[in-house]
């Protein structure tokens, strides 16, 4: 039996990537109709604004408000802010180091985090499914990151690429995401393999291992209960549950 893991990471410091990239955005141009004339005006051809101060909410405007001379020292805030954004202690002093290595006066600061995240990320991962036997993906992440629409949207690639699917519910912790796996799995046309709530997630990621081979299925996907990686006993059932499988 060939058994592949992959592990889906990151998903708090991808976040933060697409926090950032976002709160960098532009505003898009757009008409606005004048009520009582009846005019459309293009917002882009009207004449700037007086100067107003750029956003200091969001992470990037929160960095970038820290290096404005508000702080006495940005280095020790920007490590604050990419630890209070759940950034690992680690990670952020490794950040903070590199940016500040590159950093000159008038630099976005920002802009330098985001460039050091992507390359800590580095390219993306092609997802490694064997070509024989069961693959499995056990996906994992922060609360409400995206998990389970993920795996929906997984799971009907997959089978839309000829592919037999099995999905696992070990989040056995939260209301209803058994539920809202099933409408997903059903999307998907997948297979479906749950226990009650409150169950061992190991043990519905074993029962699902056996369930999926038995079927004949190509892929399991398997679901886990979302929570902070800063949380030692839930990151060390994750580690059981990847035994397990
Ligand atoms: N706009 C948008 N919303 C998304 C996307 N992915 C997930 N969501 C929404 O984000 C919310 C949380 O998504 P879930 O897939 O339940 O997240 P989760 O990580 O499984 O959550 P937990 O299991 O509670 O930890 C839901 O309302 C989703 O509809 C996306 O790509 N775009
Ligand atoms: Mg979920």
């Amino acid at each position: 039996m060939e058994l592949v893991v992959a592990i889906v990471v990151g998903l708090v410091v991808l976040g933060i990537v697409l926090g950032v990239v976002l709160s960098r955005r532009r505003p898009v141009s757009r008409p606005t109709v004048d009520r009582d004339r009846g005019e459309t005006t293009d917002v882009a051809k009207t004449p700037p604004a007086p100067t107003v101060a750029p956003p200091t909410t969001g992470l990037a405007g929160r960095i970038r408000s820290a290096f404005g001379g508000r702080v006495e020292d940005p280095w020790t805030e920007l490590e604050g802010l990419l630890v209070g954004a759940d950034v690992g202690p680690g990670t952020s002093a490794r950040i903070v180091g590199d940016v500040r290595e590159r950093y000159t006066q008038g630099d976005d600061p920002s802009a330098l985090v985001g460039e050091e995240i992507r390359s800590i990320l580095g390219a993306p991962v092609p997802l490694g499914l064997p070509s024989e036997g069961l693959g499995v993906v056990l996906v994992v992440g922060v609360n409400g990151a995206g998990k389970t629409t993920t795996i929906g949207k997984l799971a009907a690639r997959l089978t839309g690429q000829g592919r037999r699917v099995s999905i696992a519910n070990s989040d056995t912790f939260r209301a209803a995401a058994s539920e809202q796996l099933e409408v997903w799995a059903g999307r998907a046309d997948a297979h479906l393999v749950r226990q009650t709530r409150g169950a061992d997630p190991g043990a519905v990621a074993f029962d699902a291992v056996q369930a999926a081979q038995a079927r004949g299925s190509d892929v399991l996907i398997v679901d886990t209960a979302g929570r902070l990686h800063t949380k030692q006993p839930l990151m060390e059932e994750l580690k059981k549950v990847r035994r397990v499988i």
